[in-house]
């Protein structure tokens, strides 16, 4: 079997923590590596005053960990600058927020060429590349002009956006030809994919043909849909033994029998939590009788925190939720806690499983991971109900959800109400046909199925 070689802006630690401490798309691709051996290439998460011309690498097993540190200058204008202040909000619909700065551009361009600079001595004929994500579109153009002609694949996690949308960024072209340099392109749903190729026979002038076959820019490669999953048996029995940890049980004492609403996100702008908050205030004020006798956990680890609509976000949520407390809390009961931090895989399990309701409301998502990991760590006897934003990836396969249009602040309430009032039967239902999507395309078969498309050229959807 030939060597993997995987490309992410990330790369997880050479030596995992203890086991359930990481995510399941870490410990897929750290499976695929240990079972073909192969290399693991990305930043290093440092930076510093100068770059070196060598990567750092570190080899476990059969595994090669190569990591690149970047300057103060290729942070601000490649990782900080045009993958996160101009592709991220544009690629989820925020053009709003989207800068457009050449100098971002030619940062996001330098920073391609120099990692695929880094990466070409270390590769061998035979491998087969596996890029991730909006950071490295340009990685497979970069490498071919360095004369490499191994099989290359891309995935991106994130939304593929409208053509109206897409083409308000200047350079539209320039990244839909350098992607056109892999031999497979990955989405996460139907959507995206449709998008794309709309792109490629509006704007690009190529063609879509038959197995997700794409003719354009001189080249044929293929596109097709991978929606991504999770490690849904570990997670599920995580969250089944969770009983035994003592946050969990803090948790549950701490609620004196009242029902669990629980939101888990980066602290994003593209997830939705000011409407998130405002629907769980609609829910209150239309339905009183659930003051003193529901509570809302929302979990927002800190995510990007140097850029600037991150903050912004952050004081906005902390401002709306702080009205919420303070026109509904009572001596004995605080309607919502909002905790800026993070905690354990373990312990969201169990979070998760402690709760009535997993509310998901981003207003764009590739996938959302949350929701399935939701669905994953309850019990069989008594679920809970996920509520589910139309526009997540994840509600084209969650058809038990309650899925709403985030945007809809009093729709989302309705729900809302229907989730806490719902009846065991329909409950048991629901989670049932949920669970099995999620056990059957998990994060293995998703990159099981990712792999021999892009190695054997199997059917692609
Ligand atoms: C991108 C796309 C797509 C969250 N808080 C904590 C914690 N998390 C974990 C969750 C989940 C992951 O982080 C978040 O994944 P999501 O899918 O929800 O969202 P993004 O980070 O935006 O991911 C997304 C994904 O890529 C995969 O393709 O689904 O659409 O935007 O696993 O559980 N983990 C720990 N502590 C926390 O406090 N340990």
């Amino acid at each position: 079997m030939s060597r993997l070689v995987v490309v992410s802006n990330r790369v997880a630690g050479a030596r995992p923590a203890k086991s359930g401490s990481e995510g399941g798309l870490a410990v897929a691709v750290r499976a695929a590596l240990r079972e073909r051996g192969g290399i693991w290439f990305g930043w290093s998460g440092k930076v510093l005053a100068r770059d070196y011309d060598v990567p750092n690498v570190a080899e476990v097993g059969r595994i090669t960990y190569a990591t690149v540190d970047l300057t103060q200058r290729d942070y601000d204008e490649y990782y900080k600058g045009f993958a996160n202040s101009t592709l991220w909000p544009l690629f989820h619909y925020r053009l709003d927020l989207t800068e457009f700065a050449h100098r971002t551009w030619a940062g996001y361009q330098r920073v391609n060429s120099l990692f695929a600079h880094r990466l070409h001595p270390l590769l061998r004929d035979t491998d087969v590349i596996w890029v991730h994500d909006y950071h490295f579109a340009l990685f497979a153009e970069r490498l071919r002009s360095a004369g490499c002609k191994q099989k290359m694949g891309f995935f991106l996690h994130i939304p593929w956006p409208a053509l109206q949308v897409f083409t308000a960024l200047p350079m539209h072209r320039d990244i839909v030809k350098a992607l056109c340099a892999f031999d497979l392109i990955g989405f996460q749903t139907k959507e995206d994919l449709s998008c794309f190729q709309d792109y490629i026979r509006r704007e690009a002038g190529g063609e879509v043909g038959r197995n997700g076959t794409i003719k354009a820019f001189g080249r044929v490669l293929r596109a097709g849909t991978f929606p991504i999953g999770i490690d849904t048996e570990d997670f599920a029995k995580m969250a089944a033994e969770s009983g035994e940890s003592k946050q969990v049980h803090r948790l549950k004492q701490s609620l004196q029998a009242r029902d669990l609403i629980i939101g888990v996100d980066r602290l994003d702008y593209s997830k939705g939590l000011i409407n998130r908050v405002e629907a769980f205030e609609q829910l209150l004020t239309s339905y009183p009788e659930n003051r003193g006798k529901v509570v809302f956990l929302q979990i927002n680890p800190p995510s990007r925190s140097d850029v600037a609509d991150y903050i912004e976000i952050r004081r906005d949520l902390e401002a709306t939720a702080g009205r919420v407390n303070g026109t509904f809390a009572e001596y004995d009961w605080v309607p919502i806690r909002y905790l800026n931090k993070s905690f354990s895989r373990r312990v969201l399990a169990g979070f998760f499983r402690s709760s009535r309701v997993g509310l998901v409301t981003p207003l764009r998502d590739g996938m959302n991971l949350v929701a399935k990991e939701f669905v994953a760590a309850q019990s069989s006897k008594d679920p809970g109900v996920l509520v589910l934003s139309r526009f997540a990836g994840a509600a084209r396969e969650l058809d038990g959800a309650l899925v709403v249009n985030p945007y809809d602040v009093e729709g989302v309430a309705e729900r809302l109400q229907e989730a806490l009032t719902m009846p065991l039967k329909a409950r048991r239902e629901r989670w049932r046909s949920m669970y099995r999507a999620i056990v059957e395309n998990d994060v293995t078969a998703w990159r099981e199925n990712f792999l021999l498309a892009l190695q054997r050229g199997s059917r692609v959807h």
